[in-house]
Protein backbone atom coordinates (compact mmCIF):
# COMPACT_ATOMS: atom_id res chain seq x y z
CA UNK A 1 0.00 0.00 0.00
CA UNK A 2 2.64 2.18 0.82
CA UNK A 3 3.11 3.74 -3.49
CA UNK A 4 -0.14 5.72 -2.23
CA UNK A 5 2.02 8.16 -0.40
CA UNK A 6 4.25 8.87 -3.52
CA UNK A 7 3.94 12.36 -5.38
CA UNK A 8 0.63 12.19 -7.79
CA UNK A 9 1.61 14.76 -9.81
CA UNK A 10 2.33 12.53 -12.93
CA UNK A 11 -1.14 11.07 -12.80
CA UNK A 12 -2.56 14.30 -12.23
CA UNK A 13 -1.19 15.32 -15.57
CA UNK A 14 -2.54 12.41 -17.24
CA UNK A 15 -5.88 12.66 -16.24
CA UNK A 16 -5.99 16.29 -17.73
CA UNK A 17 -4.34 14.87 -20.82
CA UNK A 18 -7.46 12.33 -21.08
CA UNK A 19 -9.83 15.18 -20.58
CA UNK A 20 -9.19 17.84 -22.06
CA UNK A 21 -8.41 15.87 -25.23
CA UNK A 22 -11.62 14.55 -26.37
CA UNK A 23 -12.41 15.22 -29.73
CA UNK A 24 -12.30 18.94 -30.63
CA UNK A 25 -14.00 19.89 -27.33
CA UNK A 26 -11.26 21.30 -24.79
CA UNK A 27 -12.47 20.85 -21.26
CA UNK A 28 -10.87 23.10 -18.55
CA UNK A 29 -10.98 20.85 -15.42
CA UNK A 30 -11.52 24.00 -12.29
CA UNK A 31 -8.84 23.83 -9.69
CA UNK A 32 -9.76 25.29 -6.39
CA UNK A 33 -6.45 28.11 -6.03
CA UNK A 34 -4.46 27.30 -2.81
CA UNK A 35 -5.60 30.81 -1.20
CA UNK A 36 -9.08 29.58 -1.23
CA UNK A 37 -8.48 25.80 0.09
CA UNK A 38 -5.84 26.70 2.23
CA UNK A 39 -8.33 28.50 4.76
CA UNK A 40 -10.71 25.42 4.53
CA UNK A 41 -8.42 22.84 5.51
CA UNK A 42 -6.75 24.50 8.38
CA UNK A 43 -10.21 25.17 9.59
CA UNK A 44 -11.37 21.62 8.96
CA UNK A 45 -7.71 20.69 10.99
CA UNK A 46 -8.37 22.66 13.80
CA UNK A 47 -11.99 21.31 14.57
CA UNK A 48 -10.52 17.78 14.30
CA UNK A 49 -7.66 18.86 17.18
CA UNK A 50 -10.71 20.53 19.12
CA UNK A 51 -12.20 17.97 19.57
CA UNK A 52 -9.95 15.13 19.14
CA UNK A 53 -7.29 13.64 21.63
CA UNK A 54 -4.93 10.67 22.09
CA UNK A 55 -3.85 8.00 24.34
CA UNK A 56 -1.12 10.35 26.07
CA UNK A 57 -1.92 8.30 29.40
CA UNK A 58 -0.35 5.25 27.69
CA UNK A 59 2.72 7.53 26.74
CA UNK A 60 3.18 9.17 29.99
CA UNK A 61 3.42 5.27 31.93
CA UNK A 62 3.82 3.05 29.23
CA UNK A 63 3.86 -0.48 30.16
CA UNK A 64 6.51 -2.97 28.62
CA UNK A 65 6.05 -3.88 25.35
CA UNK A 66 4.13 -0.81 24.70
CA UNK A 67 3.62 -0.68 20.65
CA UNK A 68 4.00 3.61 20.78
CA UNK A 69 0.79 3.35 18.61
CA UNK A 70 -0.98 6.41 18.70
CA UNK A 71 -5.12 6.74 19.02
CA UNK A 72 -6.91 9.63 18.20
CA UNK A 73 -10.37 9.52 19.49
CA UNK A 74 -13.17 11.93 20.87
CA UNK A 75 -13.01 10.39 24.36
CA UNK A 76 -11.93 12.83 26.96
CA UNK A 77 -11.86 10.08 29.57
CA UNK A 78 -9.56 7.25 29.77
CA UNK A 79 -10.83 5.41 33.07
CA UNK A 80 -10.45 8.00 35.48
CA UNK A 81 -7.64 10.07 33.58
CA UNK A 82 -8.85 13.07 31.81
CA UNK A 83 -6.83 13.75 28.23
CA UNK A 84 -5.58 17.07 26.96
CA UNK A 85 -7.80 18.40 24.08
CA UNK A 86 -5.26 18.10 20.77
CA UNK A 87 -5.66 21.85 20.41
CA UNK A 88 -3.85 22.73 23.57
CA UNK A 89 -1.19 20.89 22.56
CA UNK A 90 -0.35 23.71 19.67
CA UNK A 91 2.86 25.93 20.68
CA UNK A 92 3.28 24.62 23.86
CA UNK A 93 4.77 21.98 25.63
CA UNK A 94 2.54 19.29 27.96
CA UNK A 95 3.95 16.30 29.50
CA UNK A 96 6.46 16.48 27.07
CA UNK A 97 4.20 16.05 24.00
CA UNK A 98 3.54 19.33 21.77
CA UNK A 99 2.27 20.45 18.42
CA UNK A 100 5.14 22.05 16.14
CA UNK A 101 3.79 24.34 13.36
CA UNK A 102 5.68 24.89 10.54
CA UNK A 103 5.07 27.31 6.97
CA UNK A 104 5.59 25.38 4.34
CA UNK A 105 5.03 27.91 0.99
CA UNK A 106 3.22 26.40 -2.01
CA UNK A 107 3.03 28.70 -5.16
CA UNK A 108 3.28 31.81 -2.71
CA UNK A 109 0.83 30.70 -0.96
CA UNK A 110 1.10 29.85 3.10
CA UNK A 111 0.68 26.30 4.16
CA UNK A 112 0.24 25.21 7.94
CA UNK A 113 1.59 21.96 8.64
CA UNK A 114 0.60 20.73 12.61
CA UNK A 115 3.32 18.37 13.99
CA UNK A 116 2.33 15.95 16.76
CA UNK A 117 5.73 15.40 18.36
CA UNK A 118 5.39 12.41 21.38
CA UNK A 119 8.79 11.21 21.44
CA UNK A 120 11.03 13.61 19.39
CA UNK A 121 13.86 10.79 18.83
CA UNK A 122 17.18 9.97 20.86
CA UNK A 123 19.16 9.25 17.64
CA UNK A 124 21.73 11.88 16.35
CA UNK A 125 20.18 12.14 12.35
CA UNK A 126 17.04 13.64 11.29
CA UNK A 127 16.59 12.48 8.09
CA UNK A 128 16.40 15.51 5.76
CA UNK A 129 13.83 16.01 3.02
CA UNK A 130 15.65 14.29 0.40
CA UNK A 131 16.87 11.23 2.31
CA UNK A 132 16.02 8.05 2.24
CA UNK A 133 14.38 7.51 5.58
CA UNK A 134 13.75 4.30 7.57
CA UNK A 135 10.18 4.55 9.28
CA UNK A 136 6.80 3.01 9.61
CA UNK A 137 3.13 5.44 8.67
CA UNK A 138 -0.15 5.02 8.78
CA UNK A 139 -2.33 7.08 6.81
CA UNK A 140 -5.62 8.49 7.37
CA UNK A 141 -8.31 11.03 6.15
CA UNK A 142 -9.83 13.49 9.14
CA UNK A 143 -12.69 11.18 9.21
CA UNK A 144 -10.22 8.70 10.09
CA UNK A 145 -10.41 6.51 7.58
CA UNK A 146 -6.83 4.73 7.22
CA UNK A 147 -5.96 5.01 3.53
CA UNK A 148 -2.10 3.62 3.53
CA UNK A 149 -0.18 2.10 5.93
CA UNK A 150 3.01 0.62 6.87
CA UNK A 151 3.08 -1.26 10.02
CA UNK A 152 6.57 -2.47 9.81
CA UNK A 153 9.64 -0.40 9.09
CA UNK A 154 10.69 0.52 5.67
CA UNK A 155 12.61 2.71 3.46
CA UNK A 156 11.60 5.43 1.82
CA UNK A 157 12.82 8.02 -0.35
CA UNK A 158 11.68 11.17 0.89
CA UNK A 159 11.89 12.96 -2.44
CA UNK A 160 9.58 11.23 -4.03
CA UNK A 161 6.64 11.87 -1.04
CA UNK A 162 4.33 14.84 -0.50
CA UNK A 163 5.69 17.58 1.06
CA UNK A 164 3.31 17.28 3.73
CA UNK A 165 4.98 13.97 4.70
CA UNK A 166 9.14 14.59 3.98
CA UNK A 167 8.84 18.01 5.63
CA UNK A 168 7.25 16.23 8.64
CA UNK A 169 9.32 12.83 8.92
CA UNK A 170 12.49 15.33 8.75
CA UNK A 171 11.55 17.23 11.96
CA UNK A 172 12.19 13.79 13.96
CA UNK A 173 15.30 12.10 15.08
CA UNK A 174 15.70 8.58 14.47
CA UNK A 175 16.68 5.86 16.81
CA UNK A 176 19.41 5.65 19.65
CA UNK A 177 20.40 2.31 19.40
CA UNK A 178 19.06 -1.04 16.92
CA UNK A 179 19.49 -4.26 18.52
CA UNK A 180 18.69 -7.86 16.69
CA UNK A 181 16.29 -9.68 18.77
CA UNK A 182 16.94 -13.32 18.75
CA UNK A 183 14.50 -14.33 16.20
CA UNK A 184 16.34 -11.96 13.91
CA UNK A 185 14.10 -9.17 14.09
CA UNK A 186 15.46 -5.41 15.04
CA UNK A 187 14.87 -3.66 17.94
CA UNK A 188 14.68 -0.08 17.63
CA UNK A 189 15.01 2.40 21.33
CA UNK A 190 14.02 5.58 21.41
CA UNK A 191 13.17 6.25 18.11
CA UNK A 192 10.85 9.27 16.87
CA UNK A 193 6.93 8.98 17.73
CA UNK A 194 4.48 11.36 16.15
CA UNK A 195 2.03 12.80 13.38
CA UNK A 196 1.52 15.55 11.44
CA UNK A 197 -2.06 17.15 9.99
CA UNK A 198 -1.48 18.68 6.87
CA UNK A 199 -3.71 20.50 4.43
CA UNK A 200 -4.76 18.96 1.36
CA UNK A 201 -1.98 21.60 -0.60
CA UNK A 202 0.99 19.58 1.21
CA UNK A 203 -0.62 16.01 0.57
CA UNK A 204 -2.56 15.44 -2.93
CA UNK A 205 -4.82 18.36 -3.40
CA UNK A 206 -6.82 17.62 -6.58
CA UNK A 207 -5.45 14.71 -7.71
CA UNK A 208 -7.55 11.31 -7.49
CA UNK A 209 -5.52 9.17 -5.28
CA UNK A 210 -6.99 5.80 -4.30
CA UNK A 211 -10.32 6.27 -1.85
CA UNK A 212 -9.16 9.53 -0.68
CA UNK A 213 -11.44 13.15 -2.00
CA UNK A 214 -10.07 15.49 -3.82
CA UNK A 215 -9.02 18.16 -1.52
CA UNK A 216 -8.51 15.64 1.48
CA UNK A 217 -6.40 17.25 4.66
CA UNK A 218 -4.55 14.29 5.65
CA UNK A 219 -2.73 12.91 9.11
CA UNK A 220 0.00 10.33 9.08
CA UNK A 221 1.24 8.74 12.14
CA UNK A 222 4.77 8.15 11.88
CA UNK A 223 7.40 6.41 13.80
CA UNK A 224 11.26 7.25 12.39
CA UNK A 225 13.91 5.18 13.20
CA UNK A 226 16.84 5.35 10.38
CA UNK A 227 17.70 7.92 7.83
CA UNK A 228 20.59 7.09 4.74
CA UNK A 229 21.75 10.46 2.71
CA UNK A 230 21.49 9.63 -0.99
CA UNK A 231 23.41 10.82 -4.38
CA UNK A 232 20.41 9.89 -6.68
CA UNK A 233 22.56 10.38 -9.74
CA UNK A 234 25.77 8.71 -8.08
CA UNK A 235 27.53 11.95 -9.05
CA UNK A 236 29.45 12.18 -5.59
CA UNK A 237 27.49 15.12 -4.84
CA UNK A 238 24.64 14.12 -2.18
CA UNK A 239 21.23 15.48 -3.09
CA UNK A 240 20.77 17.41 -0.72
CA UNK A 241 23.52 19.61 -1.99
CA UNK A 242 22.31 19.50 -4.87
CA UNK A 243 19.33 21.75 -3.74
CA UNK A 244 21.11 25.04 -4.84
CA UNK A 245 18.95 27.17 -3.61
CA UNK A 246 18.01 25.48 -0.21
CA UNK A 247 13.98 26.00 -1.15
CA UNK A 248 13.41 21.39 -0.54
CA UNK A 249 12.48 21.56 -4.34
CA UNK A 250 14.49 19.39 -6.35
CA UNK A 251 13.36 20.33 -9.54
CA UNK A 252 14.23 24.07 -9.67
CA UNK A 253 17.58 23.66 -9.72
CA UNK A 254 19.69 23.09 -12.97
CA UNK A 255 22.63 24.74 -13.68
CA UNK A 256 23.55 24.59 -16.97
CA UNK A 257 20.29 24.42 -18.03
CA UNK A 258 19.75 21.56 -20.08
CA UNK A 259 15.97 20.78 -18.22
CA UNK A 260 17.78 17.95 -16.45
CA UNK A 261 18.11 19.26 -12.60
CA UNK A 262 21.54 18.60 -10.84
CA UNK A 263 20.31 16.14 -8.78
CA UNK A 264 19.91 13.76 -11.47
CA UNK A 265 22.26 15.11 -13.92
CA UNK A 266 25.69 13.53 -13.95
CA UNK A 267 27.05 16.08 -15.60
CA UNK A 268 25.78 19.96 -14.05
CA UNK A 269 27.89 22.19 -16.03
CA UNK A 270 27.24 20.46 -19.37
CA UNK A 271 30.97 20.54 -19.45
CA UNK A 272 33.28 17.48 -21.31
CA UNK A 273 33.67 16.16 -17.94
CA UNK A 274 31.07 14.37 -15.86
CA UNK A 275 30.51 15.74 -12.37
CA UNK A 276 32.16 12.64 -10.52
CA UNK A 277 35.14 13.24 -12.30
CA UNK A 278 35.34 16.56 -11.55
CA UNK A 279 37.07 15.26 -7.84
CA UNK A 280 40.54 16.45 -8.86
CA UNK A 281 41.83 15.53 -5.21
CA UNK A 282 39.63 12.60 -5.24
CA UNK A 283 38.26 13.05 -2.00
CA UNK A 284 35.04 11.77 -2.82
CA UNK A 285 33.76 15.11 -2.82
CA UNK A 286 33.40 17.41 -6.28
CA UNK A 287 32.34 20.27 -3.77
CA UNK A 288 35.76 21.46 -2.82
CA UNK A 289 37.13 21.64 -6.10
CA UNK A 290 37.98 24.50 -7.39
CA UNK A 291 40.81 25.04 -9.53
CA UNK A 292 40.43 28.35 -11.02
CA UNK A 293 39.92 30.26 -7.50
CA UNK A 294 36.55 31.91 -8.28
CA UNK A 295 34.39 30.42 -5.71
CA UNK A 296 32.50 28.25 -8.35
CA UNK A 297 33.33 24.42 -7.62
CA UNK A 298 34.61 22.53 -11.01
CA UNK A 299 31.20 20.61 -11.39
CA UNK A 300 29.62 23.81 -11.57
CA UNK A 301 31.99 25.83 -13.61
CA UNK A 302 31.95 25.41 -17.51
CA UNK A 303 35.13 27.21 -17.61
CA UNK A 304 37.18 25.37 -15.03
CA1 LIG B 1 24.25 13.81 -6.82
CA1 LIG C 1 15.86 23.93 -5.14
CA1 LIG D 1 21.20 20.12 -15.75
CA1 LIG E 1 31.07 18.76 -15.64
Amino acid sequence: MMSRILKSTLLFFILIGLFSCKDDDTVTIYVVPYAEQEPVDNAAIVEFLTNNYFNEEEFIAPVVNFSYDIEFSTDQMAGSYTRTPLINYVNTVINNFTIETKTIIVSDVDHTLYILKIVQGLGAEQPRFCDEALLSYEGMTLGKDVFDNALNPVKLDLSGTVKGFSESVSEFNIADNVGIVGDGTFDYQNFGVGAVFMPSGLGYYASPVGSIAVYSPLIFKLKVYGATELDHDSDGVPTYIEDLNSDHDLNNDDSDLDGVPNYVDTNDDNDPILTINEDIDEDGDPTNDDTDGDGIPNYLDSDS
